[in-house]
């Protein structure tokens, strides 16, 4: 048997970006036995040993392993390098691909599963049910001491895993180039003076001119979604949750919401508790007169503070979220003496907090220097319900059925009273035996042909069985 050479024919460093490493056996040229796509981004590599195993099956035929041990420098998320090893059976295409999944990239598997048709969306009607995020959990220093031990994490991340676990929050200097930002800065602009986009006017002092925030411009703005989508971003959301990130919700805004400091998770709110990832990307130098985020490391070891606590009914959210839970968290603040920081980041700056952090918008203080460009972007984990505790609404991300034209035809009360058909059902008609859109008989009948078979009344098994069993109108 001639000895066996090896050349790995591979890849130019794409940084950040999947590359696709190519190694062929060349004394007998074989099909291209190894290709695999990693996640990050090799840029270098050697091969180092080689050797020749030859094991006896199960069936008796002796099977073959050729096994390399590859030295790479591996890109993080994070653009670090980190050499690392690899044994590679090069006969065996597949095990490249596992060596490099991270153990972040799973969903969220509810320890109490519920029943998403007929749940409320209020966190007093959730039961009390892990899995908690893994940098929550009791044992997560040592979790992380493992994780960097068995070369799960890099040094960089398991530094960025002790601080989140510590403080709530960490802090990626220059992650974000200036050419992305003043880029997506200008579509978010031309958006705006075409009309597309239409930012509230929300004078926050005499002759304030500046555009108020809004919402979700990712919608309109693809630059924005890049931002939101950005897979190393995606990458280091994944590592604080220990999930597989879930793109939410934009806000972009050219000044401070000044709005009182708040726990994210009232009002974007997880099942299983504790998986949301904000993060605060500066589109600017930001000023200290301009109202920047406010934010109070370590919070977010206090118990959730959420409505029911309070007794909020979320007929009446807003105006009691400002008289009873703002004032909450102040006396919370000052019965902990929480130290306050303030987010005085550069251009491409970007500050993540966790699900209970507290922060908010400070208010300005000079009126000649009230620019704070910055889009925040929020994420859920994925496999988690996703709800707004406040208003006991589901998230948009949970995509149930509702007609709105349908449910205000047959609903007249409701169309009469003004009240959010979308918020009306999910927060009361359904327990009421509403149906979610205009109910036809026939079409109930045709999708769920065991009713029909039983000939039940189409309308009364939906009330009756149909609604809580999640069945579809048509
Ligand atoms: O930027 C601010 O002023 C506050 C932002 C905030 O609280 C959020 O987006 O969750
Ligand atoms: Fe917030």
């Amino acid at each position: 048997m001639p000895k066996p050479q090896l050349t790995w024919v591979a890849g130019a460093s794409v940084a950040y970006k999947t590359v696709t490493v190519r190694y062929t056996y060349i004394s007998k040229p074989l099909k291209n036995v190894g290709n695999s796509n990693v996640p990050l981004g090799f840029r270098a590599a050697h091969l180092s040993t080689l050797g020749l195993s030859v094991v006896k099956s199960a069936s008796g035929f002796p099977s073959f392993a050729i096994f390399c041990r590859f030295e790479v420098d591996v890109i993080t998320s994070l653009g670090l390098t980190r050499r690392a090893f690899f044994l590679s059976n090069v006969m065996n295409d597949q095990s490249n691909k596992r060596n490099f999944k991270r153990f972040y990239e799973k969903t969220v598997v509810p320890e109490v599963p519920i029943d998403v048709d007929t749940q409320p969306f209020r966190h007093k009607d959730f039961p009390d049910s892990g899995p908690h995020p893994w940098l929550d959990r009791p044992d997560a220093k040592e979790q992380i001491e493992a994780r960097l031990h068995a070369q799960e994490l890099t040094e960089e991340e398991a530094e960025l895993c002790r601080k989140w676990e510590r403080d709530g929050y960490i802090i990626l200097k220059g992650f974000f180039s200036h050419e992305q930002l003043d880029a997506t800065w200008a579509a978010y602009e031309a958006e705006i003076a075409s009309g597309n986009v239409q930012p509230p006017n929300e004078p926050l002092f005499e002759g304030d001119t500046l555009p108020g925030r809004v919402l979700n411009t990712h919608f309109k703005v693809g630059k924005v979604k890049e931002m939101l989508f950005d897979d190393r971003m995606s990458g280091i959301v994944s590592l604080l949750l220990g999930t597989r990130a879930l793109p939410f919700q934009t806000i972009s805004g050219h000044k401070s919401s000044e709005q009182l400091q708040h726990s994210d998770s009232i009002h974007m709110s997880t099942y299983p508790t504790g998986y949301l990832v904000a993060n605060w990307i500066a589109f600017e130098d930001i000023h200290p007169d301009s109202g920047p985020l406010v934010y109070h490391p370590g919070s977010h070891k206090l118990p959730y503070l959420m409505s029911d606590e309070l007794d909020i009914p979320f007929d009446v959210g807003y105006k009691a979220y400002k008289s009873k839970y703002e004032p909450a968290v102040q006396n919370l603040i000052s019965t902990h003496t929480l130290e306050a920081h303030y987010f005085l980041p550069n251009k491409g700056d970007v500050l993540l907090w966790h699900a209970n952090l507290l922060h908010g918008g400070s208010r300005m203080k000079d009126p000649a220097r009230v620019s704070r460009k910055a889009v925040v972007c929020h994420f859920f984990a994925e496999g988690c319900t996703c709800y707004h505790d406040l208003i006991g609404m589901p998230a948009s991300v949970m995509n149930l059925p509702f007609d709105t034209e349908g449910y205000l035809k047959t609903n007249p009360d409701v169309a009469q009273s003004g009240w959010d058909p979308g918020h009306h059902y999910f927060t009361t008609g359904r327990f009421e035996g509403r149906v979610p859109g205009e109910f036809d008989s026939e079409s109930y009948l045709k999708a769920h042909p065991d009713v029909a078979a039983a000939g039940i009344d189409a309308y009364t098994h939906y009330r009756l069985h149909g609604y809580k069993e999640g069945r579809s109108l048509k």
